[in-house]
């Protein structure tokens, strides 16, 4: 469980295969934007074998890895760096929890998936994580760190 942080952080955020082919990235793009997180990466990209599974290296022992491989690599993805106070939980909040039966309704897993096995987003589950994702899934010239023209009310 993660405890809210008032740290500027970045998550790594993907709409998985399953939510690019039933079209559902503009849906999902949208809940970060309304949150109020800045968007620094954007693309839409074919995942090579080798890169899912440096991706998801922690879950190599489990028995559903290479489904998960297999499900991850089986069509375009869209990759997404989102920065903010607190973003990495914040993130974890509004995707809700892996298994979408589970999630919450209000939040993209509880309202728009039904299995595990396809469940339409991946968000980095810590600050760490989210910067070696980041690294993973996007080069260098192609996060673009701009600044809002309003300052914030409040912080
Ligand atoms: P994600 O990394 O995709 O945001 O998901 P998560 O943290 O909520 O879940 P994690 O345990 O890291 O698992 C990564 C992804 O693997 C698939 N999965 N399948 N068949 C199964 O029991 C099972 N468990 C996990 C899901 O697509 C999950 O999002």
């Amino acid at each position: 469980h993660l405890v809210a942080s008032l740290e500027v952080e970045q998550t790594y955020i993907m709409v998985k295969p399953d939510g690019v082919q039933r079209g559902l990235v503009g849906e999902i793009i949208s809940r970060f934007e309304k949150k109020g997180f800045k968007l620094t990466g954007l693309k839409l990209f074919q995942c090579p074998k080798e890169l899912a599974e440096e991706h998801y290296k922690d879950l190599q022992s489990k028995p559903f890895f290479p489904k998960l491989i297999q499900y991850i690599t089986s069509g375009p993805v869209v990759c997404m760096a989102w920065e903010g106070v607190g973003a990495v939980a914040s993130a974890r909040k509004l995707i809700g929890a892996t298994n979408p039966l589970q999630a919450e309704p209000g939040t993209i897993r509880g309202d728009l998936a039904v299995q595990t096995g396809r469940n339409v987003v991946h968000g980095s589950d810590s600050p760490e994580n989210g910067k070696r994702e980041i690294g993973l899934w996007f080069k260098e010239g192609e996060i673009c760190d701009w600044i809002p023209v309003q300052e914030p009310w409040l912080r």
